[in-house]
């Protein structure tokens, strides 16, 4: 078992220093209870001086340990030239390598546009492709800045693992997918008791499916597998009967089968996949920069600003439009969040607007074809909201 920032993370040896933080904190308790029971005021002289000495020492082994995995990460950044962004090892449409090996896909631009308004330039990103169990240990141990990888938060990721989730910028559901062909008859995940299901292992798909099948009373046989591509061929080689993960992910995996045609995808969701960007705890200025690119990509929607217009906008006589372009005059806009005041117009220039990039990626405009349904902004009637830009 490992901390990083305080909090517990999975599947690493606690170092010795953190042992020395844990028994600092446990006296700094045991001088809190005697405080509460009342002791002579000089000894509480003393122990307000011990305390805030243990507390100097303890916050210095904290910032120790976590500058390496977290603190100043936008100067980390800055320095090497680059962000490190953490995406899948290839799902269509999310993050996947195109055949000239660039990568393609809503989370895969997410990170341009953080390169856009860090460094006016979206090229500036290394992409580091992770299974769905490597994930988590590649951010916490500082390997990546963000993780951009169809991840769905959750409390655990939130406390227990140590992430920041920055916001929701894919709303999904689980899905289920089957061979029409091999289950003639089959239109319901309710159909499905006894049959083998291919799940990717490190999910929280594994989860949800035995949560479904526990609470439907029915059998299942989990065929589970740690890399994308052993679970995808599995299921294309027919050594399971159904496909389960995020109903986004079905629409991509399905083109990559031997015969796509052959295979539907069941109408139940059964699951919240609320997938979004995650950077590590402890690093506000970070967690502001990588959150506020999301709700400026979301913004610039909403106020008609395109990859296209975005030039033209800079002279609009629309107050909020020119707010959020940083054209007023004395504007501190971009400077108050670490970046430079025209930060929205590079991110929009890198990628377009959150519209655009959701058209291209796994819209209209993509193979996928995916309807903006409640991916659509507040606006239309969908879930995407971004707080104001002021
Ligand atoms: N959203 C779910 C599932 C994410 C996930 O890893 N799904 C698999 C199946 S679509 C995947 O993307 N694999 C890609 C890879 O391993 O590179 C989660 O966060 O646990």
């Amino acid at each position: 078992m490992r901390f990083v920032n305080g909090r517990q993370c999975i599947g690493n040896d606690a170092g010795p220093e953190w042992a020395e933080v844990g028994a600092a904190f446990t006296y700094e308790k045991k001088i809190r209870a005697a405080w509460e029971a009342g002791a002579p005021v000089a000894e509480k002289g003393l122990w307000v001086m011990k305390h805030i000495a243990i507390g100097i020492l303890g916050a210095a082994a904290l910032g120790f340990t976590a500058s390496a995995a977290s603190a100043g990460t936008l100067d980390t950044v800055k320095q090497k030239g680059f962000i490190q962004c953490g995406v899948s090892t290839g799902l269509a449409g999310f993050s996947a390598p195109d055949d000239k090996g660039e990568w393609q896909g809503i989370d895969a631009d997410f990170c341009r546009a953080v390169a856009a308004a860090v460094f006016g330039d979206g090229t500036k990103v290394k992409f580091t492709p992770l299974s769905a169990k490597e994930r988590f240990t590649a951010l916490q141990s500082g390997e990546v800045d963000i993780l951009s990888r169809n991840t769905t938060w959750t409390i655990n990721r939130d406390t227990a693992l140590g992430l920041n989730f920055v916001g929701t910028t894919y709303y999904d559901g689980q899905g289920f997918m089957i061979n029409a062909k091999k289950l003639p008859g089959v239109n319901s995940a309710l159909q499905l008791s006894g049959a083998a299901v291919c799940v990717q292992s490190g999910t929280t798909t594994e989860l949800n499916l035995a949560d479904y099948f526990k609470s439907n009373k029915m059998e299942y046989n989990p065929v589970v597998f740690e890399k994308l591509e052993e679970v995808n061929a599995a299921y294309d080689a027919g050594r399971c009967d159904v496909y389960t993960t995020d109903q986004s992910g079905l629409y991509g995996i399905r083109l990559t089968l031997g015969s796509p045609a052959d295979h539907v995808v069941l109408p139940e969701i059964i699951s919240k996949e609320p997938l979004g960007p995650a950077v590590r705890q402890g690093d506000d200025q970070w967690y502001h920069i990588v959150k506020w690119t999301y709700f400026a990509l979301l913004d610039a929607e909403e106020l008609g600003i395109t990859k296209a217009n975005v030039d033209e906008m800079k002279n609009s006589d629309n107050p909020e439009i020119k707010r959020v372009l940083g054209m007023e005059a004395d504007t501190k806009i971009g400077t108050d969040l670490g970046v430079s005041n025209d930060w929205v117009v590079n991110i929009v220039k890198a990628v377009g607007n959150y519209g655009e990039m959701f058209e291209r990626n796994v819209g209209s405009g993509s193979p996928l074809k995916i309807a903006r349904g409640i991916n659509a902004l507040w606006t239309k009637g969908g879930l995407q909201y971004a707080p104001p830009i002021r």
